[in-house]
């Protein structure tokens, strides 16, 4: 029997909890399945270095531990990646998340910090979000509360070092390179403390795991126990992209892919509703505007507004408006 699921009960028993945080998961759209289609994030691609090297990744692209590749999102800097906001922010109202994914690790770029302190000035009501490899996690913490991140998603893809010896071919820590087994073991060991480190903060902490036939598949119910030990929120177990070193890796059936979710459900929420999206992506995770056309994008603005018009006067009728 597998262990009592502590995420499951968390937002009623977790003093850490409170009425904000339960307000920045019910309009998260990653955290909260329901509040995908009302929601939606924008990313801020002002991260592009990376002090990892994964198996899977071509760094023309984007980090494929949160994102799917596409033509490389356009580097901004943080001023730039403001400005986006307040622009898409004042077009498409219900985004509520700013993200930071990428295109490398959010922590090996001092950018990242800049940009949250400035969003986090001008829009202190937004939910902050960011998504990392976790090599920095545990010297980053300080920094990451500092600016107000309140939902954090760490890349887990084995808590086996001879596994994760697989899938990193090396990491540059502390301006040293480090390579196999020894790589490994530096690497979960500061993503587990640093885990358990954001968790005690009062972080909800999401791990995603990318899933990878004859690699990781049989041990990703392993790091589903260890993650529910630690207090994980939300797992999000995705599917290879199979390309870089990893290019004959056949990815994963959705079948196969299920199986594995069902598998760690007991031990921690799943995640079903990820569109891999980009480090630039932004609207909802079903509808990434930074892909559409500009007469598409214009389309839904229109939409949104009417339907907001709309909803507001059905709210005037019934005497409901929020002050
Ligand atoms: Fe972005 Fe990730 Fe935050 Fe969401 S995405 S940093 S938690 S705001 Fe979401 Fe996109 Fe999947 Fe990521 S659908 S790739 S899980
Ligand atoms: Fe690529 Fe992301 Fe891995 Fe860095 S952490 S190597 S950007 S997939």
């Amino acid at each position: 029997m597998p262990e009592e699921n502590k995420c499951l009960d968390k937002k009623d028993s977790c003093p850490a909890f409170n009425d904000e945080l339960l307000r920045k998961i019910a309009e998260h759209p990653c955290y909260e399945q329901k509040a995908q289609h009302k929601y939606g994030r924008i990313h801020l691609a002002v991260a592009p270095k990376c002090n990892i090297q994964c198996n899977f990744c071509v760094r023309e692209f984007d980090c494929v531990n949160e994102s799917r590749p596409g033509v490389t999102s356009k580097v901004l800097t943080p001023e730039e990646a403001l400005e986006k906001t307040r622009e898409v922010l004042a077009a498409y109202p219900f985004i509520k998340v700013v993200g930071i994914a990428g295109p490398g690790d959010p922590l090996a770029n001092d950018a990242t910090f800049e940009t949250f302190e400035l969003i986090k000035n001008e829009f202190p009501q937004l939910t902050l979000c960011m998504s990392t490899n976790g090599l920095l996690l545990p010297e980053k913490l300080q920094d990451i509360l500092r600016v107000g991140v309140s939902t954090l998603t760490v890349t887990v893809n084995a808590i086996d070092p001879e596994i994760q010896a697989k899938i990193v071919n090396h990491i540059v820590y502390h301006g040293k390179v480090y390579r196999g087994v020894e790589a490994a073991e530096i690497q979960i060991k500061n993503q587990l403390e640093g885990i358990k480190a954001a968790v005690d903060a009062g972080i909800v902490v999401k791990v995603n795991t990318v899933l990878i036939p004859g690699i990781n598949d049989k041990h990703v119910v392993e790091i589903a126990r260890k993650i529910n030990e630690l207090g994980v929120y939300i797992m999000n177990v995705m599917p290879l992209i199979n390309q870089g070193a990893f290019a004959d890796i056949e990815p994963p059936t959705a079948e196969e892919r299920k199986a594995v979710q069902e598998a760690c459900e007991p031990y921690v929420l799943q995640m079903r509703h990820c569109r891999q999206c980009r480090a630039d992506a932004y609207g909802l995770l079903s509808q990434d505007m930074s892909q559409m056309s500009e007469e598409r994008r214009k389309l839904t603005k229109i939409r949104t507004k009417e339907d907001m018009e709309k909803a507001k006067e059905i709210l005037d009728k019934n005497g409901k408006t929020e002050a």
